[in-house]
This record gives C-alpha cells, sequence and structure tokens, in this order.
C-alpha cells in the first residue's frame, strides 16, 4: 500500500522527494490542492474542510499512512486528523522545531512560514516544549508561495523578492532558521545567500522523512526492499502542464505522471 501525500499546492513535493530518496522502496500518492492555493490566507473552517477533502481522496486510493506536507495544514488539522483516522497521520512541523532548538546557538530562532501558521503559534509552541529559554521570530512570507506556485521563483526578481522580505530578520541575532512552509525549499539558494551562510536553515523536509522511517518501523508497515517496483502518482486539483514542469525539475524526472 502506498504512503499518501498532500499539500495546498506544489510544496509538499520538497517533502516526497526527500522521502522517496530515503524510503527508495515506498509507493507514493501526492495531492496538491493548487486550484484553492494558498491556504496560508483562509479561514480555519476552509482550510480544515479542504485538507479533509483531500485526505479522503488519499483514503479512498488505500493509503496505509497519510503524511500532511503542508505546515499551514499540518498547524490546523493534526491533531483533529489524529484523532479521527485509523492509520498513522505525520506532520511536518514538530522534526523542523526539535532540529531547530537543538541546533541553535543564540537561542534566537526565526521561523518563516504562511499567515496562518504563524498565527496559530504552533511553531513558537512546538519549539518552546523542546528548549525553554528560546526566543521565536516568526514571519509571514505568502509572496514566496506565490512565485512558487507561478513558476516564477528563480532569477533576479526572485532573488529580490526574497532579499526585500528577509531585510528586517537580518539584523537580529537569529542564527537557526526554520523554513516552515513546504514551498520555500525551493527558494532556498536565495535564503540562504540573503541570511548568510553562518545561519542554519531547516528544511522539514528531510526530518520528516526521518520520523516516517521510523513511524512505518513501528506499526510494522514498511514496504519489502524486494516487492514489485515501486509506483508514485501525482494529482493535482489545478493546471497539470504548469504542474508538471515545475514538479519534473524539482523531482528531477521528466516521467512523472500527474
Ligand atoms: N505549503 C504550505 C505550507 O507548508 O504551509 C502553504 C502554502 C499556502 O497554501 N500558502
Amino acid at each position: 500500500r502506498p504512503i499518501g501525500l498532500l499539500d495546498s499546492g506544489i510544496g509538499g513535493l520538497t517533502v516526497l522527494k526527500a522521502v522517496k530518496h530515503l524510503l527508495p522502496h515506498e509507493s507514493f500518492i501526492y495531492i496538491g490542492d493548487s486550484a484553492r492555493n494558498p491556504y496560508g490566507n483562509r479561514t480555519e473552517k476552509e482550510i480544515i474542510k479542504y485538507t479533509e477533502e483531500l485526505v479522503n481522496f488519499l483514503l479512498l486510493q488505500d493509503v496505509k499512512m497519510i503524511v500532511i506536507a503542508c505546515n499551514t495544514a499540518t498547524a490546523l488539522t493534526l491533531t483533529l486528523l489524529k484523532e479521527k483516522l485509523n492509520i498513522p497521520v505525520i506532520g511536518v512541523i514538530s522534526a523542523g522545531s526539535r532540529e531547530a532548538a537543538r541546533l541553535s546557538e543564540t537561542g534566537h530562532i526565526g521561523v518563516l512560514a504562511t499567515q496562518s501558521t504563524v498565527d496559530s503559534q504552533f511553531y513558537s509552541e512546538s519549539i518552546a516544549r523542546e528548549r525553554k529559554t528560546v526566543e521565536v521570530t516568526s514571519l509571514a512570507c505568502p509572496e514566496f508561495v506565490d512565485l512558487v506556485e507561478a513558476n516564477q521563483h528563480t532569477g533576479a526578481d526572485a532573488e529580490q523578492v526574497v532579499a526585500e522580505k528577509l531585510a528586517p530578520l537580518k539584523i537580529q541575532t537569529i542564527d537557526t532558521l526554520i523554513l516552515g512552509c513546504t514551498h520555500f525549499p525551493l527558494l532556498s539558494d536565495y535564503i540562504q545567500k540573503v541570511m548568510g551562510e553562518e545561519v542554519k536553515l531547516i528544511d522539514s523536509g528531510a526530518l520528516t522523512a526521518v520520523s516516517i522511517r521510523d513511524v512505518l518501523k513501528e506499526e510494522q508497515l514498511e514496504a519489502e526492499a524486494d516487492h514489485q517496483s515501486p509506483m508514485m502518482k501525482i494529482f493535482t486539483t489545478g493546471d497539470a502542464e504548469l504542474f508538471r514542469v515545475i514538479a519534473a525539475e524539482w523531482m528531477e524526472n521528466d516521467s512523472l505522471e500527474i
């Protein structure tokens, strides 16, 4: 049975790429809700409704686990979905929070996310659970999501948007910066350049992949290494052609089924 991943759009592919790399024998089904993206400025009620619809789609494909590969949806629905579903559900916030709390030397952590994720305070609470005396500065960057969904995340204009947006963070003592939206790793080169090499970027994709592996093992749900060839299916509620172009480049694979 496949692992199901969902996001409000293309961003969750950053998680899919990391998980596929770590768990090459697993099969995956991904759904990105590009038609209704961005989730970041929507109401809590809307985000819950849309996420539940995506979950139902994945359940119909008989997935063995759900990965909410979207920080906004994780912040607003993880607790609810964990209670409701009888298969494992994993979000993308706790692994990154743990790593940031562990790595920061100045004790000042930055979080880049959507407005809803910032408002939910899910990150500040989950970082505080890991480490009491830490300062968290969050910044909502909805512009970054728009750049990625429109396939405009490379080039001088994108770099300029990143530089202007992050300017207020540069004058602070932040030494660890969480990419708290799954779209943002596609802009990580620019983010790193603007913040400087000494700032550590935390990409929850790779960290979440490790959590997924651990839960599969615990629940004895791992695919067997010699089991038939794994499949990967990607669905979008939006423009499939645009999604294919961005996905093919990011996943370094031209023959994706979308
Ligand atoms: N990729 C989503 C996240 O991680 O929060 C949000 C993108 C959006 O819908 N604004």
